[in-house]
């Protein structure tokens, strides 16, 4: 029996065909269908999020000028507070409101008459106190429950106070996961930011989509585009301001890091304004090059590709001792990826830089395209639970859609570089590596214990008890205390981050209790 037979076998009925869905083991190149973006079995420890966490936390609230108010009990607030490790820098003359945590802060008699008092006093508040050049207003479970309307009292706010104030209805249980948040916050940025601004377009310019600046990573990649003479109208949305990303649709080109959490604007744009949109990947040494490369392929101009080769030997020349020096003592190990939507799969480009091999990676809540690749988006199924996410229409803008390639150039270019395409994280996995959707507690513990990979990448939900069990554990959501990884530098950190913790000697001297207590074995009746 296979690693994938040896956990689920141990299931009642119910729970093994649902599950067998979303576990596979990579067999050649075939690719294989995975269950995703479906609900998780109720009572099992998941390590997903909810709407609001990926409207409000991960999409909105890297935002740093713009105020945004939780309207919820604290605990949404506060749980969404500083943990993500988005950093900002104030931009000069600008505002910075990323340390902030505001809420509505309801309470039960809140919940009984009704919310609507409370969010117009905090937004009072808010413009009296901060005056912030844009607010916006993320919705929480009991808030849709009890039928606040946050949509009236934004419009009204925006009358009174005369800046624009936007509500987000993205109460935690819509969706199966925080990617109906993304989704949510993505309609909202299209249709009530991007293409308001009227800053001049400028040449060889780059808006970056899906880039969080977890622990400094939009600043490392920032500099290196920059060192080639790109011109960077807006992050979306780590250390981006909504002065920036009002003037996105002036950029030449769109680059896709995070695919799964914001292609609906990469989407969006190319239709309403005509930018192509690129996927890049500035995790890992090598992938960082050939993003490099295709950006400048993109542009098509000597100059350009000249300058990036130029900046690549540079930039090499200066981490190639380490990272030679890192991968010696890292060759050969093996790891395990559980995170979101992304990095599961960004983080083994890094991790071929020095030599560690794949054996098992999953996502949170991501798309069956994002396992499988772009080509079978349209060929997904939707459900009660994605209908419930509103899909928005844009058509062609009027004035401002200007397509930057011919046809022709579009064909010939797309057969060389990753335009409008993502192929999935499956192709990129090695003969025998298990993927798993959705991955839970308990099959987190049974695969670490039968796969033994020298590392396990995941979050702060299950780093402890793998690291109890004597599997070292780095959080890849936020870097644990340290960052950046992306880029050239960001590679260095993240080899050394690595080669300290695998040679520490702590992971010999733990003895986790199962070593040292009997454990009780014996059947439970009942099907779950
Ligand atoms: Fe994208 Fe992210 Fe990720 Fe994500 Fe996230 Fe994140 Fe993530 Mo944590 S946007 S999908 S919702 S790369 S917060 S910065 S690390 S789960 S893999």
């Amino acid at each position: 029996m296979d690693s994938k037979g040896k956990v689920l076998d141990q299931y009642s009925a119910r729970v093994f065909k649902n599950r067998k869905e979303h576990v596979a083991v990579k067999e050649g190149e075939n690719v294989p269908v995975l269950a995703a973006n479906t609900r998780t079995i109720p009572g099992i420890m998941s390590h997903r999020g909810c709407c609001y966490a990926g409207c409000k936390g991960v999409v909105l609230a890297p935002i740093k000028d713009v105020a945004v108010i939780t309207h919820g009990p604290i605990g949404c607030g506060f749980y969404s507070w500083g943990t993500r490790r988005n950093k900002a820098l104030t931009d000069e003359e600008g505002k910075n409101f990323v340390e902030y945590c505001l809420s509505t802060d309801m309470q039960e008699s809140d919940i009984v008459f009704g919310g609507e008092k409370k969010l117009r006093k905090a937004i009072t508040e808010v413009v009296e106190i901060f005056d912030p050049g844009m607010i916006m207003i993320c919705s929480t479970c009991p808030v849709g429950l009890i039928g606040d309307d946050i949509h009236a009292i934004a419009a009204e706010a925006q009358e009174k106070y005369g800046r624009p104030v936007m509500a987000f209805s993205c109460e935690g249980y819509k969706g199966v996961s925080q990617s109906g948040g993304h989704h949510i916050a993505n309609n909202g940025l299209v249709k009530n930011v991007i293409g308001k601004g009227s800053a001049e377009k400028k040449t060889h310019s780059l808006n970056i989509l899906g880039e969080y600046n977890i622990g400094g990573d939009g600043w490392e990649i920032g500099r290196v585009l920059k060192r080639i003479g790109y011109n960077i109208v807006s992050v979306m949305t780590g250390d981006g301001s909504y002065k920036d990303i009002q003037n996105a649709h002036t950029a030449d080109l769109n680059l896709v890091q995070c695919h799964r959490s914001i292609n609906y604007i990469a989407e969006m744009l190319k239709t309403k304004y005509g930018t192509d949109w690129m996927k890049v990947n500035f995790i890992g040494v090598e992938s960082t090059i050939q993003t490099l490369r295709d950006i400048a392929m993109y542009f098509g101009e000597q100059e350009l590709i000249d300058k990036t080769e130029e900046v690549i030997a540079d930039e090499l020349a200066e981490i190639s001792e380490d990272i030679s020096f890192y991968h010696s003592r890292l060759k050969g190990k093996t790891a395990a990826l559980y995170v979101g939507g992304s990095r599961a799969h960004h983080y083994q480009y890094l991790l071929k830089d020095f030599g560690v091999n794949t054996i098992l990676a999953g996502y949170e809540f991501a798309h069956r395209d994002d396992y499988e690749g772009k080509d079978i988006a349209d060929s997904i199924k939707e459900d009660a639970d994605s209908k419930n996410i509103e899909e928005i229409t844009v058509t062609a803008d009027p004035e401002k859609f200007n397509l930057r390639l011919t046809p022709d150039q579009y064909e010939e270019l797309k057969a060389k570089i990753p335009l409008e395409d993502y192929p999935g994280m499956i192709r990129d996995m090695d003969d025998g590596a298990v993927i798993v959707d959705d991955l839970n507690h308990f099959e987190t513990e049974e695969f670490l214990k039968l796969l033994k990979p020298d590392i396990f990448f995941s979050g702060i939900k299950d780093k402890y008890v793998a690291q109890k069990g004597g599997t070292l554990s780095r959080q890849l959501h936020s870097y644990d205390y340290s960052g950046p990884y992306a880029g050239f530098k960001g590679a260095v950190n993240f080899g050394r981050d690595i080669t300290m913790g695998i040679y520490t000697p702590a992971w010999g001297l733990v003895s986790p209790p199962w070593k040292k207590i009997p454990t009780l074995v014996g059947t439970y009746g009942g099907d779950i």
